[in-house]
């Protein structure tokens, strides 16, 4: 329709910005990262979400544009918060890929392009994935092998939401899941949510990754989902998605 036909235009014409909103250690409460997300203002339309525009995009190619232009600009973004704030040294950024743009040809390779031209370390760069994106196919396959060989982080989002079967974590070189927010919303000491948030958490410590919980909204939340063994939230109660400008406030006060 529409709407895709402006997707087309829509990196050249400048109209898509990135907000980040603040990853922390569920220890102490420092940023340790940020995940970049998407916003694109429409010349009439106006802010439209990514949760609308993004599986458009992925239906009609787009995506690929986007997503690199995405990945650069965070990737730009954060290397240059490292060099202005001490704090923001180890600053982690996380980039969502969808599908399709994973399995684009070239695709590994302009990661390493990005990170040669921007200079972020490898490690510093999260790319996240969800369980549907990573179908079980030899592009994507080589792809992921690419990606970690870079030293990038592999994160899978969403995680234990997608019809998608544990063996993607024999398979995927993962190296952090996040646990989506769907098991957080109603977290309680005695529900379903905490008895399988727990189980996330405990075959990520079993399996050597980096465990994070979304969608973290209250103290009781955070606390729970702390004795459960995350190591690291994201949500509004830590922050939301924010512009840069409001991302150097926070990055100031880190030491
Ligand atoms: O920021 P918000 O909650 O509105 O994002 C909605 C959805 O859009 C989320 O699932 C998020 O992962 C996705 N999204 C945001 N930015 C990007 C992006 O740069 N690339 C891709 N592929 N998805 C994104
Ligand atoms: O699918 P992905 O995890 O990339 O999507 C991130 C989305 O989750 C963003 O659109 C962001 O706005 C949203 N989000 C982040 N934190 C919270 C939260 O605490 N509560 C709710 N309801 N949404 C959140
Ligand atoms: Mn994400
Ligand atoms: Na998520």
């Amino acid at each position: 329709a529409e709407i895709t036909r402006d997707l087309a235009t829509a990196v050249d014409a400048g109209e898509f910005t990135l907000v980040y909103q603040p990853i922390v250690s569920l220890d102490d409460l420092r940023m340790t990262g940020v995940e970049a997300l998407i916003r694109w203002n429409h010349p009439t339309r106006g802010l439209v979400s990514p949760a609308e525009f993004i599986p458009l995009a992925e239906r009609s190619g787009h995506i690929v544009a986007i997503g690199a232009w995405a990945l650069r600009e965070a990737c730009r973004q954060v290397a240059r918060w490292r060099a202005d704030f001490p704090g923001a040294y180890d600053l982690t950024v996380g980039v969502n890929v969808a599908g399709r743009q994973l399995r684009s040809p070239g695709f590994v390779d302009e990661v390493a392009a990005v990170l040669r031209d921007t200079g972020l370390p490898p490690n510093q760069l999260s790319i996240e994935v969800t369980e549907t994106a990573v179908l079980d196919d030899e592009e994507s396959s080589a792809a992921l092998l690419g990606l970690r060989a870079l030293g990038l982080r592999l994160a899978l989002d969403d995680f234990g939401t997608a019809a998608s079967s544990l063996g993607l974590l024999l398979t995927v070189p993962v190296t952090t899941l996040k646990l989506d927010r769907s098991f957080v919303e109603s977290i309680t000491t005695v529900g379903r949510q905490a008895a399988v948030a727990n189980a996330v958490s405990q075959m990520a410590t079993a399996l050597d990754f980096s465990s994070v919980a979304e969608g973290i909204e209250t103290e009781e939340q955070r606390e729970l989902i702390r004795s459960l063994g995350y190591e690291y939230g994201q949500g509004y109660l830590f922050g939301r998605p924010l512009p840069p400008s409001q991302v150097v406030a926070r990055l100031e006060a880190l030491d």
